[in-house]
């Protein structure tokens, strides 16, 4: 008799990590059924032409209903709750949506999952955030974030995913669901949006270097971040699901560097060493509050899951770089 294929439902599967995590459950030969909005999404198209194995199921974290359905047809075996209001500046313009979809989606899939009577058979990740924590002193940073820290977010995403982190915890704990929160600090790569500066400044580095750009705008540059490579953090959720308890974990490198690093690594790449006159500060880009500086401690989830990062700064900037060159290349 052959095994059953485990099947897994992944929310948010047009974005950066749901991408990596179709392909890293494919290769594991899940059967996968992810989750799309809207009545045409753009992005749609990409994800069956890339993964034509994965079933996709119409649905929004705003609407309860849609969600019921989407456990129904998919029956899973685990779920990864990776759809979100993702961005820190738009969560600023578009409060109470953050709110709707960040916070209270995460409660409707949840009680999705608990209503359907599959609540003990399924085990549910969610996708928390190290902007949960707020920032650390830029002077004296320490040895970064754990799964103990207090937290203070400052943005209406961080409140929101705080709200998602909190009511799952709630329904471990009241309902004995095997739900793990993955605390995770800023991961990037060459699916990463270009709203988010890393894959921003890539793709300008890229178009400036190809003649079809003159130069980046950009708000802060002070800010740090502890940057990993998303592919190794989506292995690390599904590491989580894994695990023989529903816990939480923080990844992340254990390394932070400015965004003046990443722009020094990025123009390096293309052989420009002072790239000062080719950024200029826009204002639309200044958020009204700023995270100074995130570190975070990733040594629990290292002697726990056994979890490890493979894709160094270096190599995810180059990585990056090199991508976007080649596809903005007028024969890409
Ligand atoms: P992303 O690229 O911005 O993707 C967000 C996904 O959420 C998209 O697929 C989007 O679909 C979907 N979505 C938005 N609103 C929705 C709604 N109302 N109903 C259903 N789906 C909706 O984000 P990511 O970088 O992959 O991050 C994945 C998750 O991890 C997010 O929850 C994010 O907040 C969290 N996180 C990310 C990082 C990071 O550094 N990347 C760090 C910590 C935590 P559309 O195609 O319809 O827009
Ligand atoms: O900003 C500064 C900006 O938007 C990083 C999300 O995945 O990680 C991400 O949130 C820094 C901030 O990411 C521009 O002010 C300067 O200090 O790339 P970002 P984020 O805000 O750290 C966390 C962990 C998540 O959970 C989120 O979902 O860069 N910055 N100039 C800029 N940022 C953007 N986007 N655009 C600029 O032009």
């Amino acid at each position: 008799m052959t095994a059953q294929r485990r099947r897994a439902l992944v929310t948010g599967i047009t974005g950066q990590d749901g991408g990596h995590l179709a392909q890293l459950l494919g290769e594991k030969d899940y059967e996968v059924f992810g989750l799309v909005r809207g009545q045409n999404n753009p992005r749609k198209a990409a994800v069956e032409a890339e993964f034509p194995d994965v079933t996709l199921i119409e649905g929004d974290l705003a609407d309860p209903t849609s969600l019921v359905r989407a456990i129904e047809i998919s029956n899973p075996d685990e779920v990864y709750n990776l759809a979100a209001v993702s961005h820190v500046g738009f969560s600023f313009t578009n409060p109470t949506l953050t709110l709707d979809v960040t916070g209270k989606g995460v409660l409707n899939l949840l009680e999705a999952v608990r209503l359907s009577g599959r609540a003990e058979h399924t085990r549910f990740y969610q996708a928390s955030t190290s902007e949960m924590f707020g920032g650390l002193d830029y002077n004296r940073p320490g040895a970064g974030y754990d799964e103990d820290s207090l937290f203070h977010p400052r943005s209406p995403y961080g409140v929101a995913k705080l709200y998602g982190h909190w009511i799952a915890k709630n329904y471990r704990e009241s309902y004995g669901m095997f739900v793990s929160c993955g605390i995770l600090f800023n991961h990037e790569g060459e699916r990463r949006g270009r709203e988010f500066v890393t894959r921003k400044i890539t793709d300008a580095v890229a178009r400036i270097h190809l003649g079809l750009q003159s130069h980046i705008e950009l708000g802060d540059l002070w800010p740090k971040r502890d940057w990993g490579y998303a592919g190794d953090f989506t292995r690390g959720m599904w590491q989580m699901l894994q695990h023989d308890t529903p816990e939480d974990f923080v990844l992340a490198t254990g390394q932070t560097q400015s965004i003046e690093d990443f722009l020094t690594l990025a123009f390096a790449e293309i052989g420009i060493d002072d790239w000062r006159p080719l950024v200029r500060q826009n204002p639309a880009f200044l958020r009204p509050a700023e995270v100074d500086i995130l570190l975070g401690n990733p040594a629990k989830a290292e002697s726990v899951l056994g979890w490890k990062r493979e894709v160094s700064f270096e190599q995810m900037v180059k990585l990056m770089v090199e991508h976007d060159i080649a596809l903005n290349s007028p024969a890409a």
